[in-house]
């Protein structure tokens, strides 16, 4: 097992197109399980391979309280979406900022397993609001851009903050 890093906010790897997962190999199961230790490090409920400067088609999920709905959704495509719904959203890749975000309340996703099998599924509440919010990053969106400047601006500074003292704890 392995931890990754997480790129962040303004790092422009997270703005790539990500290409189809083809191969549902071993590696790849690897990679899907390595990216689930990291999201559970980082108290996470979902997580996006091109957070972790993969640029592929595929995102983990797990929005138990007791880590243990693991989903994988690769080549995810959102068939229907009904509703309107908001929450507080957070990301890994612009940590300590949290802002409401217009989303679908309800979800129906088309998606291939880590076995390549595909299958389709319903999902509201905290899942379909993730669900959205990973299958953006695979467009390169983040859901900052759902918001007006000044709140991009002051997610900036936030994230120049976390880096500046970061570096003086020496970490990352
Ligand atoms: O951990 C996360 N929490 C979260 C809360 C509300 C809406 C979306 C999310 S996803 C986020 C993890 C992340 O950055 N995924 O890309
Ligand atoms: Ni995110």
């Amino acid at each position: 097992m392995a931890i990754y890093k997480v790129l962040r906010y303004p790092d422009e790897r997270l703005r790539t197109e990500c290409v189809p997962v083809t191969e549902f190999d071993d590696e790849f199961r690897k990679t899907a399980d390595d990216m689930f230790e990291t999201m559970y490090k980082n108290e996470g409920v979902g997580l996006a391979a091109p957070q972790v400067n993969i640029h592929r088609r595929f995102v983990v999920i797990d929005c138990s309280e007791d880590r243990s709905a693991q989903l994988v959704l690769a080549n995810p495509v959102i068939v229907s979406k009904t509703g309107t719904a908001s929450i507080d959203e957070g990301c890994l890749s612009i940590p300590e900022f949290r802002a409401k975000v217009k989303r679908a309340e309800k979800v129906h996703v088309r998606a291939q397993d880590r076995y390549g099998k595909e299958f389709e599924m319903d999902a509201d509440g905290l899942l379909a609001i993730c669900i959205q919010h990973e299958l953006d990053h695979l467009e390169g969106k983040l859901f900052i851009d759902y918001l007006p400047q000044f709140k991009k601006d002051r997610a900036l500074k936030l994230m120049k903050k976390i880096e500046k003292e970061e570096k003086e704890e020496g970490k990352r």
